[in-house]
């Protein structure tokens, strides 16, 4: 599975100091270690002077697969000046991903024309659209060589997982996947954060966690394509931001690209309201009833159109109902 993806700008490759790198999710590559320099190695030196004026289409060399401080890497050169570049995993074989690769950014530098690598943020969202795109199609390849008796509906399904920040989509996560939960790993997700579980004899769930602070949410929509079903968490306890919630839950739904996708809607932190479940014939358990025909009407779940959806509580502290989180989400694909 691609780890990383990373791209080297400059006029002149011979001139490391100059160069600009952008690293997509994590920072593996800078221009101050030798990593570049060996990497260029690799390259046809001749095709790597500075170009002044960019061609279009741009021309894309073949990838060199190289094995460099122990990371296993395939960079492509485009146009003598750019160098785009996998980390896989060690057990990966580069080759595997060359046509993919060449073809992916064929698609997006010369098809789509949407990048001239000349602003910072246009090159950031180069790497994030590729990033995915290898995570989808690149699992998809590899899983038609490694499994070609496997029918592919039950292989894979993509899980868009949003909500606003600090309602718990990462634990979550992290609990379906490790079992793990603690109350002091806060760390907020800025990156898209994907995780896959594997749910026997259903296939495999790949889980999209988006980062819910504000400044991050407009990254939601370059993550939504393709998505099989989405998955939407509230913070029961947090009220007061129930509003914004609210708005940023069906900016999401309504877009037209998602229509008919099926819909689960989680609201967790149920430890902080109450202990127990909502069928418990006592007064806690009408309690929580009473919540859900609050937060139903609030958030007039009810009027939902062109999405079939279903409501679970919730809590990853406790463990109340995440088991059930997969198999709802498996359930709601069946139907
Ligand atoms: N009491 C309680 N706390 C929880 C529960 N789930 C998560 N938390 C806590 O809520 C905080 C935020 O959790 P995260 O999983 O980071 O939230 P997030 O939605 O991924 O936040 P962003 O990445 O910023 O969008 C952490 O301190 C968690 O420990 C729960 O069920 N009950
Ligand atoms: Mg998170």
């Amino acid at each position: 599975m691609i780890k990383n993806i990373f791209l080297v700008k400059g006029n002149d490759f011979q001139d490391l100091e100059n160069l600009a790198v952008f690293n997509y999710p994590q920072d593996i590559v800078t221009n101050s270690n030798s990593l570049i320099e060996n990497m260029l190695y690799g390259h046809d030196c001749k095709k790597l002077q500075g170009i002044e004026n960019k061609t279009v289409p741009y021309q894309i060399d073949e990838p060199v697969p190289q094995v460099i401080n122990n990371l296993n890497l395939s960079t492509i050169c485009i146009d003598g000046r750019i160098i785009i570049g996998l980390h896989l995993d060690n057990n990966d074989n580069p080759y595997d991903y060359e046509e993919i690769f060449k073809e992916l950014i064929h698609e997006l530098v010369n098809n789509e024309k949407i990048c001239s690598f000349e602003d910072d943020l246009e090159i950031e969202n180069l790497l994030i659209t590729l990033f995915i795109d290898f995570r989808r199609y690149g699992e998809e390849v590899l899983e038609n060589f490694s499994s070609p008796g496997i029918e592919k509906e039950s292989s894979f399904v993509k899980v868009f997982l949003f909500g606003i920040e600090e309602v718990g989509k990462t634990s979550m996560v992290r609990r379906i996947k490790t079992g793990e939960y603690s109350d002091n790993y806060f760390t907020p997700t800025r990156k898209f954060n994907i995780q896959y579980v594997q749910d026997h004899g259903k296939g495999l769930a790949a889980f999209w966690d988006m980062p819910g602070q504000p400044l991050f949410r407009k990254k939601w929509l370059t993550g939504l394509q393709d998505s099989n079903i989405v998955v939407y968490m509230i913070d029961i306890s947090d009220q007061i931001r129930f509003e914004s919630s609210k708005k940023e839950l069906y900016s999401i739904i309504n877009r037209y690209e998602l229509s008919g996708v099926p819909l689960l809607i989680i609201g967790n932190k149920v430890d902080l309201v109450n202990h127990l479940s909502e069928n418990d014939g006592n007064t806690n358990g009408d309690h929580l009833k009473r919540l859900k025909n609050e937060i139903f009407e609030f958030f007039k779940f009810n009027e939902i159109r062109n999405h079939e959806w279903q409501f679970l509580f919730t809590s990853v502290k406790t463990n109340y109902n995440v088991d059930n989180v997969v198999e709802t989400i498996f359930d709601l694909l069946s139907q």
